[in-house]
């Protein structure tokens, strides 16, 4: 029998190890096949077995969370922090409150935020947390109580130099405000320990639009490579969030024509454009709201069109901005066959493995979340350094920042990611973020030894 490569052993381990972890597994096949050549042409490397190593949590906690909620009633939740990778600064990544949450999902996000936080060029290691927790419907006192006994199990594990959490999907500024105060009351230290906090108390202007805003910087250096600009173009954003919110607003600052917004519950469409008047008023409730969208659509701002998702409107550009796995095969093929040319995400491996190949195969610009959706954890990092020197910088800097970090993030996809087959246009934007933060995060940790 032929001997398997390193690589297909590697795969057999994890496979065989986590055969039930399917997102976890899918990011990792999507990072370990593009950087083959580099790790087969480094002998340390090898020698240094980094790619189980890079693939692999180095710590994986788990706790119950029981907490009484303001009936008095006993709820019990499953709470989780993946602390994957140290090896270039603290563990970093948000928390998810989702019914969805589970070890496979945080496992992804944890691996995927490593190569993420090394494409910033920021010293950030990367974890994620969260639980299986509803915050949906629920009272803003159990969301305060549930906050509370979540931070009561994990403070003991993190710390603003060991490992600093902030938001993701149903972790806002509340969220962190509540974990915050719970923090500070059990360890009485006032530190950078969570990222995303209320200006007042250590956060850090521009962290809430930063993801978004980041993302259209990020679309906007891809435009300008290729010569041309966002003006003009139609957009088509999913999610209804802090991303998708944020992201809608700064396209259409810059010309873009964004038709619309989705959730879990359906589609919002406006084919004039949705206004900044419109974003803004939804930035502003979608907190405290059910259902933003049919708000929307009940003050004219567009249509509310139960249980559709965005991928059949004809655009020009694509901003998956909700969560994982929500754009398939099909909808990459019906984008393709209505002429969409960029794909960017704004969420966390939101197309699917094969949706994926689809726009890699035709050579349309394809920017995976690791690279485009990177300014959210950049200003987390940028937070990190305001609180260690208490000071406050002023938002007007920090957005410069956050442009020149979207900018030399691109800088990095195109060194990695220009074509081997003599097509000297095209840029792969998976293979260039891949192979840059491999390489990033490889040589600090062969630098460290075992
Ligand atoms: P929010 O909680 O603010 O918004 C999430 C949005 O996605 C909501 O509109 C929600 O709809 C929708 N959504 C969630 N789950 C599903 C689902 N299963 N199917 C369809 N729609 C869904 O989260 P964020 O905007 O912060 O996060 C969105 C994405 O961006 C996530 O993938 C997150 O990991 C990623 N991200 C976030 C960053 C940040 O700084 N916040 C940074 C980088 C990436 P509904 O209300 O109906 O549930
Ligand atoms: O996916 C992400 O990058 C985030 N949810 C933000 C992480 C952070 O630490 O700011």
């Amino acid at each position: 029998m032929a001997q398997k490569s390193n690589f297909e052993e590697i795969f057999s381990f994890l496979h065989g190890k986590f055969s039930n972890e399917t997102e976890y597994l899918q990011a990792v096949h999507e990072v370990l096949e593009d950087i083959v050549p580099v790790y087969n042409a480094n002998e340390q490397y090898k020698a240094l077995d980094i790619v189980r190593r890079i693939s692999m949590p180095e710590r994986v906690i788990y706790f119950t969370v029981s907490w009484m909620n303001s009936e008095g009633r006993i709820e019990i939740n499953q709470g989780w922090r993946v602390q994957h990778n140290s090896a270039m600064g603290p563990y970093k990544g948000g928390l998810r409150f989702h019914p969805t949450v589970n070890l496979s999902v945080l496992k992804f996000l944890a691996f995927e935020q490593c190569f993420k936080n090394a494409l910033t060029g920021l010293p950030m290691g990367g974890g994620k947390g969260g639980s299986d927790f509803n915050p949906k419907g629920r009272t803003d006192r159990d969301i305060m109580l549930f906050c509370q006994a979540f931070m009561r199990e994990l403070q003991r594990h993190i710390g603003a130099n060991t490992d600093v959490p902030a938001g993701d999907i149903n972790v806002g500024a509340r969220e962190i405000g509540y974990l915050y105060g719970e923090y500070r009351r059990l360890n009485n230290k006032f530190e950078g320990v969570l990222t995303g906090k209320g200006l007042e108390f250590g956060g850090s202007y521009v962290r809430t639009e930063a993801t978004g805003f980041g993302l259209i910087y990020f679309l906007e250096a891809v435009c300008k490579h290729r010569g041309s600009k966002i003006e003009g173009q139609t957009i088509v954003v999913s999610g209804a969030g802090n991303v998708a919110l944020h992201a809608a607003l700064k396209a259409v600052e810059k010309g873009g024509k964004v038709i619309s917004l989705s959730n879990s519950r359906g589609l919002l469409l406006n084919e004039d454009g949705l206004t900044d008047t419109a974003l803004k008023w939804a930035i502003d409730n979608h907190a405290n709201r059910n259902n933003i969208l049919a708000d929307m659509a009940d003050e004219d701002m567009g249509k509310w069109l139960p249980d559709k998702k965005p991928w059949h409107l004809k655009c020009d550009i694509a901003l998956p901005c909700a969560t994982q796995n929500e754009l398939l095969e099909e909808d990459a093929n019906t984008l393709l066959d209505s002429g969409c040319q960029m794909v960017l995400e704004g969420a966390n491996m939101p197309c699917t493995n094969e949706a994926q190949a689809r726009f890699l195969d035709v050579k349309i610009v394809y920017v995976p979340g690791k690279a485009s959706n990177a300014g959210g954890v950049a200003l987390s990092g940028l937070e990190m350094s305001q609180n260690a020197m208490f000071n406050q910088r002023d938002a007007s800097t920090l957005d410069e920042q956050l442009y020149s970090i979207m900018e030399s993030i691109h800088q990095r996809c195109l060194d990695e990611g220009k074509a081997n087959d003599g097509d000297t246009k095209y840029v792969n934007y998976l293979k260039g973020a891949n192979i840059a933060a491999f390489r990033r995060l490889a040589d600090a940790m062969v630098a460290q030894g075992v």
